[in-house]
This record gives structure tokens, sequence and C-alpha cells, in this order.
């Protein structure tokens, strides 16, 4: 029987299905609610009914609220008011979770009397990552369900867990095996004969945390969070759901929920969540069949090689990694290898994926070992020349329809691809390092691109799990060229008055994880080098150009990896150096530049100011396909702040 669209109930013995039925995602609509609500209605008025089973058609349980609603007036009926429908019910509900059972979802389920998972399912409470707090008692039945440790750590990470780890803290009672409806029907035959659970509201919280823990488990939030107010707030709440009796923290709950819906924070990271979804939309409309993926060739074994060879591995391809000689081949199989031996450390791989996965590498230095791959990524060192020699071996040997890639991080691939017979086959697929950890994949669109390279490349990031974003030859693409623009302007406020230290710590008060000085020390300064000293030769003689960077090269400092860079550095830490500021203060007075005092808040000002125009530049030069893209870049690739949107969302223009 139909109820409202996406609701219809159907009778099993005595036994009634709910099935939700919303696609995409099942997520908790209006319509959703009406028709749980009536469900509901209906069942409390069948006395024989004994017990219901809820679940969901399509290939996940309900994934949330609704996100496009959020940050609107709410409408009837509210979810909190459903669940209670629920939770109240005479009989005993089981929820038959399958897929992801998240926030609003995860809620409902929590509303039921017993959860019944599907192997493979992931059950959580996302919502700091979109700046909020569950708005459904989340916050109240969980840690009446799973300790309070459990609890706290789902709500203020956000990260689900998996069914096996929610059948050991106690979140669901059972993973079925193959079938789930039948073990969910089981389910609810046992609990509708031993009696109707108490619902978990009336219900004391499970090993509740302590003061003492309530406050270190803040203080550690706080440092991790960098100025993101969500976690907080969740912590907040899950220690009113411990000491206020469940109502009242039920109602406070809402009411924070109902208050960070509307704040920028929450906004923020909405944007971001649907900007990585519509991210390489044009990738997906690419008319043509990609490259077979499941042999993929690498040439280039250094730390972006391997890193790219690693990620290819962990997805399951085979892949001939080719370097110059015998020893720089042992060099690069040993990077693959460590890559893989830290994600079986860190239990992402069990014995036999670690076996099957470095069973899967081959290297060598004959290019004839490339000929049966349809895509071949050159991460050689970053020079024209060196590329090119790279590109026309390959062009020679490869099979007309294979996709020749270049990692390249600033080169021009359009003068790389018309160096080859077959441009159209040419296509940048900039990693970011470590690359199979970086959520971001920069595809770079040559002027002659087909769609088939266009099509691998898209099919290429959803088998590494990456977010694509297209951009347009120029140079640095969108990320390095927006944060080259920053990277000057922040010398240019060496010259007058900061010190990078300085500069470093407003970043990381505005939310960067790191500054940009520290982050040019990881990365090591002589790239960046090499790279102004190619442009010198062409760059305008009235173009300001600070010489503090050059002048640390020069004296052979180029970061952590010469334990000098624009820190020195003392344990692995970065340690601010005298000898720089000194530098600094020779450059402002041979410039004649009289220094000023520097605010936090200015500095965050002008980096931002600089970010937007060079990101409208590349918006306006076509580069980007689009703000939400180039915002995408930035916190996927560079470190900016999730929680202040990018900075095409803070200048207003999304
Ligand atoms: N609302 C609206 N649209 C959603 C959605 C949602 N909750 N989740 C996914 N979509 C869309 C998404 O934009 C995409 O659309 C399509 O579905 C497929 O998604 C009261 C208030 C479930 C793990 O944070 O994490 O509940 O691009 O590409 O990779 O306390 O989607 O095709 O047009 O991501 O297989 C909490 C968010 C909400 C979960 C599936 N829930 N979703 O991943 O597919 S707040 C979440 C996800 C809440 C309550 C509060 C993932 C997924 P399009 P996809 P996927």
């Amino acid at each position: 029987m139909k109820l409202s669209d996406p609701v219809t109930i159907s009778q099993k013995g005595d036994l009634t299905i709910v099935t939700i039925d919303n696609p995409p995602v099942n997520a908790t609509s209006q319509a959703v609610r009406a028709g749980l609500l009536e469900a509901v209605t209906r069942i409390e008025a069948m006395p024989e009914v004994a017990a219901v089973v809820l679940a969901c058609a399509g290939r996940t349980f309900v994934a949330g609220a609704d996100i496009t609603e959020l940050g609107k007036p709410p409408r009837e009926p509210h979810l909190p008011d459903v669940i209670a429908a629920i939770e109240a019910s005479r009989v005993p509900w089981v929820a038959a979770i399958k897929g992801a059972a998240l926030g609003g979802g995860l809620e409902i389920a929590l509303g039921c009397h017993g959860r019944v998972a599907a192997p493979g399912a992931k059950l959580g409470l996302p919502e700091v990552t979109l700046g909020i707090v569950p708005g459904a008692g989340g916050t109240v039945r969980l840690p009446r369900l799973i300790a309070g440790a459990d609890a706290l750590d789902m709500i203020t990470t956000g990260k689900p867990v998996s069914a096996e780890k929610a059948m050991k803290t106690g979140l669901v009672d059972t993973v079925a095996g193959d079938d789930l409806l039948d073990a969910a029907t089981e389910r609810a035959r046992a609990l509708a004969a031993e009696g109707r659970p108490a619902p978990l509201l009336d219900r004391d919280p499970v090993a509740p945390l302590s003061d003492a823990e309530w406050d270190a488990a803040a203080e550690r939030l706080r440092k991790k969070s960098r100025g993101q107010v969500s976690p907080l707030e969740a912590l907040a709440a899950l220690r009113d759901a411990a000491t206020l009796p469940a109502r009242e923290a039920l109602t406070k709950e809402r009411a924070r929920f109902l208050r960070l819906s509307a704040s920028d924070e929450a906004a923020a990271l909405r944007h971001v969540f649907f900007s990585e979804r519509r991210a390489g939309a044009s990738l997906k409309a690419a008319d043509a069949a990609p490259a077979d993926l499941a042999h993929v060739g690498v040439i280039g074994g250094g730390t972006m090689g391997a890193g790219i060879a690693a990620a290819l591995l962990l997805s399951g391809s085979r892949v001939s990694l080719i370097e110059r000689d015998e020893a720089s081949c042992a060099a690069a199989a040993g990077r693959v290898t460590g890559i893989l031996d830290g994600s079986h450390k860190r239990g992402l791989l069990d014995d036999a994926g670690l076996a099957d996965a470095s069973g899967r590498l081959e290297t060598g230095s004959d290019y004839a070992a490339l000929t049966p791959c349809e895509l071949v990524i050159e991460a050689v060192f970053e020079d024209m020349d060196v590329k090119t020699e790279v590109f026309a071996r390959l062009d020679a040997i490869m099979a007309p329809d294979a996709i020749l890639a270049s990692n390249t991080s600033y080169l021009d691939v359009n003068a790389l691809a018309i160096r080859t017979a077959r441009p159209e086959r040419v296509i940048g697929l900039h990693f970011f390092s470590p690359a199979h950890v970086m959520k971001l994949l920069e595809v770079v669109r040559t002027d002659r691109v087909s769609d088939r390279a266009l099509a691998t490349a898209g099919a290429l990031a959803k088998r590494l799990r990456k977010t694509p974003v297209v951009a347009g030859v120029c140079d640095g693409f969108i990320g390095n060229r927006i944060m080259s623009a920053y990277r000057r302007e922040c010398d240019f406020m060496l010259e007058e008055g900061a010190l990078p230290w300085q500069i470093d710590a407003a970043m990381r008060g505005f939310g960067f994880a790191m500054g940009i000085y520290a982050v040019q020390d990881m990365a090591g300064l002589d790239v960046a080098w090499a790279m102004r000293k190619r442009r010198a030769a062409t760059r305008p003689a009235d173009e300001r150009y600070s010489r503090i960077a050059d002048r640390l090269c020069e004296m052979g400092r180029f970061g952590r990896k010469t334990d000098a860079g624009w820190y020195h550095y003392e344990d692995g830490k970065p340690v601010p150096d005298p000898l720089v500021e000194g530098i600094i203060l020779e450059e402002s007075e041979r410039l004649g530049i009289a220094r000023r005092d520097f605010s936090e808040a200015d500095i965050v000002a002008r980096i931002m100011s600089l970010m937007q125009a060079e990101a409208q530049a590349v918006l306006d030069e076509g580069i980007a396909e689009g703000p939400t893209d180039i915002d995408v870049t930035m916190i996927l690739g560079y470190g900016f702040p999730r929680h202040k949107g990018g900075p095409m969302f803070l200048a207003g223009r999304v």
C-alpha cells in the first residue's frame, strides 16, 4: 500500500514492512517524513501487526536529512516527531540497514527498537562535517545505547563505523548473512516475542564520561578543530545528554541544531559538500569509452611516481613502473612497498591484500613493458626537455588509442601534446603529494584533448576515489597559479614588515593546517627556485619581485630536506631563524621600505584578497570550469579550511 509517494507498507504475515524509496540516497525529505508518520499511525490502528521492519529500496538505507533542505525553515512533520512516534509505537520496529545509515537515517534507526545491518554497511552521524550537530536525537539516544566514549568519537569526528564495529559497540543487534530482510524479520519476530524493549530515551547513559574526561576531550577537540565550531558544539550537546534528563537534552539539541543550521560555517560546509559532487562534471559528459585501467603504466618512481603507482595498486590495477636503471627501479619499488606496508600497518590492507597489491607491481627500464597499457602516466623530473623525450618514446611504441598523461604541476601540457603524433590523446593528470592520500586530481585539458582522454581521467578519478577538477592550460593551472600568487604577496609582506612565522601563525589562526612558509619547507624550496630561474628571462622588468627566497636557496637552504629553509629544524620541528629575519631586514633596507606592523587580520585579509583576485582571473580566462571548482581545489589541494567554504565562497561569488 502506497502512503505518500516515497513510503509504502506491505504485509508479511503478522509483520509489516515499511519501505522508503527516495533515490538517490533515501534522504528524509518532507515527503519521506510525512510517509513515515502516516505509516506509524496506520500500524498503530492495525492490531494484527506484531512487529515492523523498516527497510529501504535502492543501494542504501537513509543517508540522512535532505541536505538541500538545511538552512531553510524546517517543514512539518519534523524528524524528531516522526522518530518519537516510531519509538512510542506499541510494537517493535527493526531497522534493516544496508549501504549507509547516516545522520537522520541513523537517528531513525535509533528510534527503532532493534537494528540489523548488512555486511559492509556504514553507520554514522556526520553532521559536524556539515557544520551542525545531530538534530533528531542522535546526541541523546546514541550514548544511551553505546558507551559514552564511542558515542563521543562517532559524533565529534563524524566518521562512520562499519557494521562489524557497530556490532562490537552494541549499535546494531546483529550483522546479517546474505539476506538482510530475513535477518531483520527474524529479529523483529524475536522482539515481538520478548516484548518491545524500553525506548532508548527511557534508558540511562552507558558508561558516561567523568567531568575530567569531558574537559580533556574538549581540550583535544579545540586543538584539532582549527576554529571549526560544530565539533565542540556536538561535544556540548553530548555533555547535556549525559547530565540532563533525556527529553530536556533533546529539546536543547534541537535548538542547537537549528541555530547551527543557519550559521555561516554550515552554509560553507554545505557548499563544499555539493561542490565536491559537482566537480569534474564535464568528464562524466565526455562521450567516449574510457581506457581500460586494469593495467596502467607509470614512468618515474620518485615520490610522486611511487605514490601514483601505490594508489593504482590499492585500487586493484596492475602497474608497470619504469625507471632509468636497475638501481632506480629498486629504489622506486622500495618506495611503493613502503607505502603499501604503511596501509597494511593502518589496517587498510590485510595480509592477503598486501601480498596481492605488491604482486601486481612490476618495475623495469624497458618501455616495451608499457605497450599492453591503455593509460600511461608520466611523473619524471619537472623539466620540459626531459618530459618531451619521454613522450616521444611513448608516442613511438604505444597503441594509437592509448592515453598519455603527464603529472606535471606547472608545465605547458599543450606544448607537450603537439610534440607527439596524436596530441588529442595527451592529458594532464596533476596528483598532489602524497598521491595515494590526497583527494584532489587536477585534470588538465589541452586544446585538442579527445573525449576518450577526458573519460579516462574521469574513470581514473572514480577508481582512485579522487575528486577531479578540470583545469585549462596556464602556468600552474588552477591551484599552483593561485598559490604562487598569494605566496608572492606573502613575500612582499615580508619586505614590508611581517615575518614568515607570523604569516604562518595568521594562516593557522584562520584555519589552515599549515602556513605557506612551513608548506614550502616541506615541499622543498629548490623546485620553485628552478621555476623562478626559468621564468627570469621572460619576467617583465617592472614586475615587483622579491629576492628573499632566492637568497635562502643560494645559501643551500631548501627546507626540511636540508634542515633549514624559512625555518631551521630541531628534532624535525620548525624554529624561527634569526638568520632568515636578518636577510628579510636587509632586503627591506635594500629596497628602502620602512617596515610596519602587521596584525593577523591584516595578513589574512591581504592573502584572501589576492587569492580571490587570482581566482577570478583563472575563472575569467576559462581555466576553471566554475567558481566551485576553485574552492574544491584550494580546500582539497592546498589546505584551505573546509569550514570557510573556499576563497570564492567567502567572496560571495558562488
Ligand atoms: N541530501 C541530499 N542529497 C544527497 C544527500 C543528502 N543527505 N546525500 C547524497 N546526496 C546526493 C549527492 O549530492 C549526489 O547527487 C547523490 O546523492 C549521490 O551522492 C537531522 C540534519 C550517502 C555516503 O552527511 O555521505 O541528517 O551529484 O555522489 O559516493 O541530524 O552521499 O548525483 O546530483 O555522494 O555513493 C547527514 C551525505 C545529513 C551524508 C553516498 N548525512 N551523503 O556516497 O554518492 S545531515 C550526510 C554522503 C542530517 C539530522 C541531520 C554520501 C553517501 P548528484 P554521492 P556516494
